[in-house]
């Protein structure tokens, strides 16, 4: 049975902006799907769905910079995508061609974010989202984001990669279609972010470091970086940092991680879906992948809080600590252009930020009172 979805195709939309003389704003045509239409697998028959992902800040951080020992330093803000993911990028391509061939039933198994953007890409769309998690280890602000939204929320007792397989197997064989990064249209949107990169700073960076998983982000990173490179719009490939929580590090090590432990849930995976291509993307860059301690990946997330406002989750801050560990034995320049990609956003494990010491000060609400514990100097 055909679904029916609020959206026209696309090219009818453009041609309806023009019929009526609708200013060519951007506001009206936000989203992935309509600014790289382009360098997207899409066509007239794609439904133009869109919660104006994308178009993310990419901040300048000295201060930062200077902890991490670099002179150029950027944050590509992901946690600014209307999920607080990344995965919006892609999520948004792969709902739209699964309503495209007639999907009415989309899948992922998500160590969270995919959860939460694949349950509101569903929801806005109008069609089924069914997320598979493992049991007691999804940061609760990404549950509520599923649920919220109306999301089927199935936890197993099983870690990330049982999930995946499970998923795996239920798209092969019942109709629904997988939208977790296998689904090359996933890849596709999240090529999206390279662009954006280079489209700020006029060509892409000498150093891109960022968080790894089960690989897609990486590679999707390298494929939008070629395709510009290609297209002529950049004039290099960036250096790739990948960085791996040291208990959940298979893409180090070379060998999968049957019980993968990190305090960064969201790339506690041991058996990247995306191996080969992520290897390929950063070897053929000439960089590396990175084991960084719970301890240097907290020490990141709070760094990056603390020296430029940036509230990220744990993961996003991995690679932070991994840039700092490669310019500190000297891997990197200190010369460089880089670019960290904060994944997520804070908000997502607002507990993770919070120790378990921490009371606030408490007081009466007695301005001359406050002053003296503030120690706040006198106007006169
Ligand atoms: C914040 O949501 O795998 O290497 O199921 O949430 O492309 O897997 C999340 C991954 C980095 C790793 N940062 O990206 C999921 C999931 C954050 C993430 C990654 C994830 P990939």
């Amino acid at each position: 049975m055909p679904v029916r979805i609020p959206y026209q195709p696309l090219s009818m939309r453009s041609g309806e902006l023009e019929a009526t003389r609708v200013s060519a704003d951007q506001r009206t045509v936000r989203g992935v799907l309509a600014r790289y239409a382009e360098f997207l697998p899409i066509s007239d028959a794609t439904p133009a769905l869109s919660l104006a992902e994308g178009d993310t800040p990419l901040l300048p951080a000295p201060r930062l910079a200077q902890w991490v020992g670099v002179d150029d330093l950027h944050l590509k803000y992901e946690g600014a995508n209307p999920t607080g993911s990344f995965k919006d990028r892609g999520m948004v391509v792969a709902v739209a061609k699964a309503i495209e061939a007639g999907s009415t039933t989309i899948i992922c198994a998500s160590t969270g974010n995919t959860s939460a953007s694949a349950a509101a890409y569903a929801a806005r769309a109008g069609i089924k989202a069914v997320v598979l998690l493992p049991a007691g280890k999804v940061a609760r602000g990404k549950l509520a984001q599923a649920v919220v939204a109306g999301a089927t929320v199935v936890t197993l007792d099983g870690n990330f990669d049982q999930a995946l397989a499970v998923a795996r197997d239920l798209a092969r064989d019942y109709r629904v279609a997988l939208v977790n990064s296998v689904n090359p249209h996933r890849i596709a949107g999240q090529t999206t972010a390279a662009f954006e990169v280079c489209d700020v700073l006029g060509d892409a960076p000498e150093v891109v470091a960022l968080p790894v998983g089960n690989g897609g982000n990486v590679t999707a990173y390298s494929e939008g970086f070629r395709i510009y490179k290609a297209a002529s719009r950049s004039t290099r490939m960036p250096l790739f940092i990948g960085a791996q929580a040291a208990g959940a590090a298979p893409l180090v090590h070379g060998a999968p991680v049957e019980h993968p432990e990190t305090v960064a849930t969201a790339i506690r995976i041991g058996n990247p879906a995306s191996w080969t291509s992520a290897v390929n993307a950063v070897r053929s860059s000439g960089g590396e992948f990175s084991a960084v301690t719970d301890d240097a990946i907290l020490q990141a997330y709070h760094a990056v809080a603390e020296l430029e406002g940036v509230f990220c989750e744990p993961a996003s801050a991995a690679g932070i600590a991994a840039l700092r560990i490669a310019v500190r034995a000297g891997r990197v320049a200190s010369q460089t252009q880089a670019v960290c990609v904060l994944t997520g956003n804070g908000l997502k494990d607002p507990d993770r930020a919070m120790p378990e010491s921490f009371s606030a000060m408490a007081l009466s609400p007695d301005a001359a009172a406050l002053a003296d514990r503030l120690a706040l100097a006198p106007r006169s």
